[in-house]
């Protein structure tokens, strides 16, 4: 759809609305084109609201009939939907109306998959299946009756009654337009069942394709392990008699809540050893985990308008990610959710598309999924916690539950829970989710008289519309080691209020060494001057893992930031590190293996950018492949011995302590593929009975540039599996050389495999391109154009996901004249495209400003 003029939507215009909703029955005749979807909702009028005004949303809806208390009437068309005379007192609406699934390429609202109906209400989805109030403040109970040529016909709920062609279901919780689903299919379920903790039986359904039977174990222990877990850990029991995931292979983002009815990307729920990497089963379980979560924390309480949505996603990420804590490694979790936060969440919050957790306006809600809303909307809640504690914490938990059950609450609501639960006073707190961008904190220390003085000063620097701002109420986790690397405070909260605050630790024999920021306490850049002597120190002595790992991440960025500005590296004192690190048996492989990844490109970019220096993309890739062979040299006599260790010898689980052997088994293969050329990574290749090693070692034959005949063999093994082509696709564009990544995006946009209106094929190139920092910015501006062409092609056909690609193009500002100039070239074109729908025009025109 495109619209000309897109208008922005604000908090602060929030009213009630004018009809609540006491029941709806949708009656749906499935028909590729022209499926008619029959509408019965009792519609009463709000007492608290002021407007009296009938207006119903609807998109892209063919109107055939419509009524009032059985009366035939005819609505006036406007803007979005239309408007209607009703009586002043409660009526019943029945309309009628045709819509055409097949020719619905935006996967929003009613669509086709593989032959197989879907739905994707979220956020504003449900007006393009039938005319009704698609916002999340109007809840109702649904009746749902499909009739379809179909064996598998599946709504929300539990299912009433069905016969040959036809299903009844019946969901009696009230729910918000966006939560409902409707499945109809060739499926096969997986079957199992969960005893809630008061004893009542839960069926639950894994449905696939035909064909994908074998991939469904895994999602359904980990569907029973989220389920058991929010039961201990927050006390939450389901609610339904029966909980179903379906996986779909057209699918915008990763899964969707639907009340009883989860529908998943099939790259978020199917899972094999032969097919999966631990990655993808680590991944696949915490989303299945987020989405089961969302029945308490999104489902049964809602968010009153979008401009909560963090109130949900903030909640429901930290949710899956203490679980994926408790039943993995808890320190190698936070280490991985961290990278992911400054991978993302620091670079939108430092750049042009910066804003609010709870942001004041917006055109297109779907533009807001953003990194800020979900993982900087986590860290928000984890702050909390570390500053109320674990039984407050729960205390606050258990009243917002008991007192928001079935409510469409807003963020406000939340922190007053906290506020009363725990009678802290929590106004400085809320800045969190108002002031958008990352707080910069530094620190200096000072000695005197066993007295040891920390000093912090926080600034947050300027984002779009946001040039002032106020210091933040900041926890900040402090540990001191003495110089014989022993302990001598343990972690101790600071809880920083002020722009400017010390805070002093007496009784010390000798200068202590802080460990600030512990555990990742707060979503801030932490700026210290430190010596190579110092991280070693901390990588080798700190008590808490992570940082103790990014002691070590630190000083690999010192290194390479010094090699590309051309300063004396401490490389040996890293080097040596790293080698003591490793040999560490102590320590956990997944741990060893974070330690000697080296940080991203687009870190050591945006590090330098902070720091005013302009980064050159290949140099930065040309520093990452000096540091890889001096490490490599360096670590030589280690990498056999290590490597065997590191070979697991029993049948492949998918869990913590065989993937972490793993882990460190192909960090230490991409170190000796640097010395023999790829020899060890084709044998292993040639002998992987998994999909991590197996891509493990083809990345290395490709970084070896060796990696043809495994290439060819892989898509021979694989051809029929579209996940796993989808990794052959991206697997050549990630590793592509940095003058080749545009020409071999281009080259794979040819093959006959590539169906771009697929959203995970294109991400598999795109997003790969995108992920190659020297390639996509290669001097030619090659990379820039065939994006910015691809962009504009998908627009028309998929709006959503054009819009969230033209992230692509969001760091222009930070690169030389030239770069900036073809980017920005890039991103104008774009911009004067016919027709661009709004939600690309909102991206492309902020990125811009
Ligand atoms: N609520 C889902 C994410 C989601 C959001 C929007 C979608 O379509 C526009 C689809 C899914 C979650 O947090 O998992
Ligand atoms: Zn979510």
């Amino acid at each position: 759809m495109t619209e000309q003029s897109p208008q922005k939507i604000f908090l602060a215009d929030y009213t009630p609305p004018a009809y609540l909703i006491e029941s709806v029955e949708l009656t749906f005749k499935l028909a590729p084109t022209t499926t008619r979807v029959m509408s019965k909702i009792r519609f009463t009028p709000n007492p608290n609201a002021a407007s009296k005004e009938f207006f119903l949303h609807g998109e892209q809806l063919n109107l055939i009939s419509a009524s009032i208390d059985g009366s035939t009437v005819t609505p006036e068309p406007v803007e979005g939907g239309l408007k209607c005379d009703v009586p002043n007192a409660p009526f019943t609406w029945e309309a009628e109306v045709e819509i055409n699934p097949e020719a619905n390429t935006a996967l929003e609202g009613l669509y086709m998959s593989g032959g197989m109906y879907c739905t994707q209400c979220e956020a504003e989805g449900f007006r393009r299946i039938t005319y009704y109030p698609d916002r999340p403040d109007v809840m109702a109970p649904f009746k749902v009756r499909i009739e379809g040529n179909d064996p598998v016909l599946l709504s929300n709920g539990n299912p009433v009654a069905s016969g040959e062609g036809w299903a009844e279901w019946h969901d009696p919780w009230p729910k918000p337009a966006y939560l409902f689903a409707l499945v109809a299919g060739d499926l096969i379920a997986r079957d199992d069942s969960f005893t809630t903790m008061s004893g009542k039986e839960v069926a639950l359904k894994l449905w696939v394709r035909p064909g994908d039977e074998g991939k469904t174990a895994f999602g359904m222990q980990a569907l029973k392990d989220s389920m058991k877990w929010d039961e201990e850990v927050y006390g939450r029991e389901y609610d339904l008699d029966i909980f179903q995931i379906v996986a779909v292979s057209d699918f915008n983002m990763g899964a969707m809540e639907n009340k009883g009815l989860n529908i998943f990307n099939t790259s978020a729920v199917l899972a094999s050893p032969e097919t999966s990497t631990d990655a993808n089963f680590e991944r696949i379980e915490a989303i299945i985990a987020h989405e089961y979560f969302h029945n308490w924390t999104g489902n049964r309480i809602t968010c009153r308008d979008w401009f909560q949505l963090s109130l949900k996603e903030g909640l429901t990420v930290f949710r899956d990610q203490q679980f994926s804590g408790d039943i993995r490694s808890e320190a190698v979790c936070r280490i991985n959710d961290v990278i992911a936060l400054r991978g993302r969440q620091f670079r939108e919050d430092n750049g042009p598309l910066a804003h609010q957790v709870q942001p004041d306006s917006f055109v297109e809600i779907n533009n807001f999924y953003t990194a800020t809303i979900y993982e900087k909307g986590a860290e928000l809640i984890r702050m909390m916690k570390t500053l109320v504690g674990h039984d407050a914490y729960y205390k606050a938990l258990d009243l917002y539950f008991s007192r928001h059950d079935g409510d469409a609450a807003t963020i406000e609501d939340w922190v007053r829970v906290f506020e009363e639960s725990t009678g802290r006073d929590l106004t400085q707190f809320r800045r969190w989710y108002k002031q958008a961008g990352t707080p910069r904190l530094k620190v200096d220390d000072d000695f005197k008289d066993g007295t040891y003085t920390l000093r912090f000063k926080q600034e947050t620097p300027p984002t779009p519309e946001q040039d002032e701002k106020l210091p933040q109420h900041i926890p900040i986790a402090v540990g001191l080691l003495n110089p014989n690397g022993d302990e001598v405070l343990p972690t101790q909260i600071l809880e920083m209020t002020d722009a400017e605050q010390s805070f002093a630790f007496e009784g010390h024999s000798a200068k202590p060494t802080p460990s600030i920021l512990r555990h990742f306490s707060a979503p801030v850049i932490l700026e210290r001057e430190s010596s190579a002597e110092e991280r070693a120190f901390l990588l080798a002595h700190d008590t808490d893992p992570f940082n103790k790992w990014e002691a070590g991440r630190a000083l690999a960025k010192d290194v390479l930031i010094a090699m590309i500005t051309g300063e004396d590296a401490p490389t040996a004192a890293y080097l040596d590190a790293v080698a003591a690190m490793l040999r560490d048996d102590n320590l956990d492989p997944a741990f060893r293996a974070l330690a000697l990844h080296l940080p991203a490109q687009d870190d050591i970019a945006q590090t330098l950018a902070d720091g005013s220096v302009t980064p050159d993309p290949l140099a930065i890739y040309n520093a990452h492949q000096t540091l890889r062979q001096q490490m490599a040299e360096h670590l030589q006599d280690l990498l056999p011995r290590l490597s065997a260790e590191m070979d697991v010898s029993e049948p492949f689980e998918p869990n913590a302590e065989q993937a972490g052997k793993r882990a460190l088994g192909l960090e230490l293969l991409k170190v000796t593929t640097r010395l023999d050329s790829g020899a060890a990574a084709q044998a292993l290749y040639d002998r992987a009975d998994n999909m991590t090693l197996r891509m493990g070692a083809l990345g290395c034959l490709l970084e070896a540039r060796k990696g043809d005949a495994a290439l060819a063999d892989f898509r021979t093994r694989f051809e029929g599996d579209a996940l796993v082509m989808d990794k052959w696709f991206a697997m050549q564009v990630a590793h592509a050389a940095p003058e080749q990544a545009a020409d071999m995006a281009e080259r794979l946009t040819n093959d006959s495999d590539f169906n771009w209106k697929n959203p995970n094929r294109f991400r598999a190139v795109f997003g790969a391109l995108m992920m190659n920092q020297a390639g996509f910015h290669e001097a030619t501006g090659k990379g820039y154009a065939l994006f910015a062409d691809w962009l504009i092609k998908l627009d028309p056909v998929n709006a959503q996901i054009t819009a969230r690609m033209s992230t692509g193009f969001e760091t222009w500002k930070r690169w030389d004249a030239d770069r900036q100039a073809m980017m920005k070239t890039q991103l104008e074109r774009i911009a004067a495209t016919r027709d661009l729908s709004s939600d690309t025009q909102e991206m492309v025109g902020r990125i811009l400003n």
